[in-house]
């Protein structure tokens, strides 16, 4: 046998760099359920169904074009559940002459793949991973001529180079970010498009009968499943999205609604991070429907900003910034992380309907990630470690090159401002305006003292204090810290009786699973 190539869970390709050159006659590509991944954090059981089930119909697709797949199942007894112990194996089964692999995206799995050549004997080939705008060795060259302090000045190099809503050399209506006019709430009475969900065919079946034998303890529903496994079901949920909720994506980006798990967002970050979508084809059909006057410039150049921008932008830095990143805890947060971000179980209101909503469908939107449980989570100072496993485990779309940026550096500063030149922390008012989430809470988000107060009011007013002196000398954060200066040092006092009073209740009997490693 000539080449065994490596086809990981979130590589379900078929451009993949990997397949590029195979030889169908003399390679066999290899690819492996192994528990190992599907337990080193507790995944939500939708996203092991995900993957799995996309896997087996990815293997099945290379099948049909006449490739040899050696598919490792779960339930196989021989399996040794971990990636290298499974191509250890297949080397003895195959004898294959080289190892080829596109580079995956964590680094605890390079760092085991690094290993695979001495460790088995074979040469083994790491190959660039082209799905992504900007390589790797492309952002560490941006990175040394200054151009990658800011995701914004990063965004605009990218639209330079890849011409998306480009006219002339200068962008098109004249402006970079239209950012200003998408942050609406939701208009009284709007019911936002049925999103499309795909039943589950007789492979996901079988996945969610596996799912549910296996993986009984893990946080979340499994059913119902609706999330795209397949590269049709993928492309048919982009072709719906830009039909149906690009229009109205941009001016209510960050709105919140009970009762509405998707609003105008794309859902498309599961099928772009497991590789059933590549991130250039959907942007090419977010640019088409504005060139077609089917959509607005600020809702399409806001969702392209998201994948040209933010995407690239965060896996740039967490190849540039690895290992060490996730190693920094810049605020010094020690607390543990609380069990309701496990059980949904707090008279928060917004905080409640966001697990919830979590757990019935391994999704929730960026604003809600950012400004309410990441916002508690940096306001309460868990430790960035916990929380990171947390947001790891919930959702369907992470992985930890895009999860751990948006977590450690958008959400909780711990890199010191190396994504983001301030925290994102707010107090309840924030919440209020952008959702119907404090309609009906137990707490009061107008009344800042007190058991009856909405706790991120007190919380964010102690978060400002335990850092007065680091905000002090960033003058973005030189509102929060004057305000708090000239408050009563009574009234201080109060509030930091407040949070320790509300924060110390909080149960957190700690999960019982491993730290990541
Ligand atoms: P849309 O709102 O429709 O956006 C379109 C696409 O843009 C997304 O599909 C996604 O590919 C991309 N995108 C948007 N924002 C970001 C961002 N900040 N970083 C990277 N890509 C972005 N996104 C993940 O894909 N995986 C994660 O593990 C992940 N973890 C996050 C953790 C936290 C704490 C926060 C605040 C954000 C996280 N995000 C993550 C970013 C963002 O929340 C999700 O990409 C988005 O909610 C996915 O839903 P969607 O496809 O409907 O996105
Ligand atoms: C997330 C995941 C899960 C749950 N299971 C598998 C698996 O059984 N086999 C596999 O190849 N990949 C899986 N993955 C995705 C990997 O964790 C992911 O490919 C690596 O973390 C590299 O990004
Ligand atoms: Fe959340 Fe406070 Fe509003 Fe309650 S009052 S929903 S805790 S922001």
């Amino acid at each position: 046998m000539h080449r065994l190539i490596v086809i990981l869970g979130d590589q379900l390709s078929t451009t993949l760099s990997a397949l590029a050159g195979l030889d169908a006659d003399r390679d066999v590509v290899l690819m492996v359920e192994v528990m190992e991944e599907a337990r080193y954090v507790p995944h939500h059981k939708q996203k092991i169904v995900l993957l799995l089930s996309a896997m087996r119909h990815f293997a099945a697709t290379l099948q049909g074009r006449g490739v040899r797949v050696d598919y490792v199942r779960l339930d196989d007894p021989a399996n040794s559940h971990s990636f290298s112990g499974e191509v250890a194996r297949a080397v003895a089964r195959h004898a294959p002459k080289r190892i080829i692999v596109t580079e995956p995206g964590e680094w605890r799995v390079l760092q085991m793949i690094e290993g695979w050549q001495a460790a088995l004997g074979v040469p083994v080939t790491i190959l660039s991973d082209e799905r992504f705008f900007c390589s790797r060795s492309e952002f560490a060259a941006l990175a040394k001529a200054g151009k990658t302090s800011r995701m914004e000045y990063f965004y605009r190099e990218m639209r330079r180079r890849t011409g998306f809503l480009m006219a002339e050399g200068a962008p098109v209506g004249g402006q970079w970010n239209f950012d200003s006019d998408n942050r609406k709430p939701l208009p009284k009475g709007t019911r936002p498009p049925a999103r499309l969900r795909f039943s589950p065919d007789d492979i996901t079946r079988e996945v969610m009968d596996l799912v549910a034998k296996r993986f009984a303890n893990h946080f979340g529903d499994l059913e119902p499943f609706g999330w795209p496994v397949t590269r049709d079901q993928a492309l048919a949920a982009l072709d719906h999205f830009i039909t149906d909720a690009l229009p109205a994506f941009g001016d209510v980006q960050d709105a919140m609604k009970t009762g509405e798990d998707f609003l105008y967002h794309s859902l498309l970050s599961p099928a772009l991070n497991c590789g059933l979508l590549l991130p250039d084809e959907v942007c090419k059909a977010a640019e088409a429907a504005y060139r077609a006057g089917h959509a607005p410039l600020n809702a399409v150049e806001g969702f392209i900003r998201q994948i040209l921008g933010w995407r690239e932008y965060v896996r740039g830095i967490y190849w540039l910034e690895m290992p060490g990143y996730a190693a920094t805890n810049a605020l010094g947060a020690a607390r543990p992380l609380p069990d309701l971000y496990w059980t949904g179980d707090t008279p928060m209101r917004c905080m409640a309907k966001v697990v919830g909503q979590t757990r019935r469908t391994s999704y929730a939107h960026h604003i809600q990630r950012l400004m309410v449980t990441g916002n508690f989570a940096l306001l309460a100072g868990i430790t960035p470690a916990k929380v990171e496993e947390w947001y790891l485990a919930v959702y369907a779309d992470a992985f930890d090159w895009v999860e751990l940026p948006n977590t450690h550096g958008m959400v909780l500063h711990a890199d010191g401002g190396r994504l983001g030149s301030k925290p994102y922390a707010a107090s309840g008012a924030y919440i209020n305006r952008m959702s119907d989430y404090c309609d009906g809470c137990a707490f009061d988000v107008k009344e800042k003292l007190g058991p009856k107060a909405c706790p991120f009011n007190y919380l964010y007013w102690n978060f400002i204090d335990r850092h007065e002196a680091r905000f002090a000398k960033n003058p973005r954060m030189a509102m929060p810290v004057k305000t708090l200066r000239a408050m009563d040092p009574a009234r201080r006092a109060v509030i930091r009786e407040d949070a320790s009073r509300f924060l110390d209740a909080l149960p957190s009997s700690g999960p019982s699973w491993p730290r990541r490693g």
